[in-house]
């Protein structure tokens, strides 16, 4: 296996975090996405969607979503779990990676990537050049603030996301909260106690710093 990765962004980090709390280190191959090495042709003939990371697996062939690389990797070491100890486990962690994505991974991109002026015309990751939508800006910072609220309510009295040990649903919620204060921009308000404590946990652990 071989990681194609780049510090700093969060779905590389992603797979950094995952690999660190299973404490597998695998050969790892820089792709600068700030000099634009994501739309060279050797990178695109592993990744047509031009995104970082990109896992070589085994046989010689190419995945690139978070989701099916940490889903190969659970699967090659198994320890510790990291998408749930039992059926139920898993249905829950499933469900919370879901909207995760979605409204927390997606409203930061959102708000990110139709505003930064380095991304004037790369709205959208992937080969075409997409233009901006300012509108889209503001709506994505405003969905980041609920999705801060529903954490908040769903981590009162949890330690964990998901039952009584860490999992992809803790690194996925880690990763977005600090993609949102960091490169996004957008300050975590005042009041969300449950949210922070969660949050000086999970960053806490070793694993947090790995893909920073
Ligand atoms: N395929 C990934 C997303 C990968 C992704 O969006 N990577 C970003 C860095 S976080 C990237 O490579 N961006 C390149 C670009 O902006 O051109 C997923 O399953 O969510």
């Amino acid at each position: 296996m071989k990681l194609y990765d780049f510090p700093g962004p969060p779905s590389p980090r992603r797979v950094r975090i995952f690999l660190a709390e299973k404490g597998v280190e695998l050969e790892t191959v820089n792709v600068n996405i700030r000099e634009g090495a994501q739309f060279a042709d050797d990178f695109k003939k592993m990744n047509p969607h031009c995104t970082v990371p990109v896992l070589e697996l085994d046989d010689g062939s190419y995945i690139s979503s978070i989701d099916a690389i940490n889903r190969y990797l659970e699967e090659k070491f198994p320890e510790p779990p990291l998408f749930g100890r039992n059926m139920e486990e898993r249905a829950h962690i499933n469900d919370w990676c879901h909207y995760i994505n979605v409204n927390g991974f997606m409203a930061v991109a959102e708000s990110l990537r139709n505003s930064a002026p380095f991304m004037v015309g790369r709205a959208i990751t992937g080969p075409r050049n997409i233009e901006q939508i300012p509108a889209l800006a503001e709506r994505g910072r405003e969905r980041v603030l609920y999705f801060f609220e529903d954490l908040n309510a769903h981590l009162e009295g949890r330690d964990f996301m998901v039952g009584d040990s860490y999992s992809v649903a803790d690194i996925g919620a880690l990763v977005v909260v600090d993609f949102a204060t960091g490169m996004g921009r957008i300050a975590m308000p005042d009041g969300l106690d449950h949210l922070k404590k969660w949050h000086a946990a999970v960053s806490a652990r070793p694993s947090a710093a790995a893909g920073k």
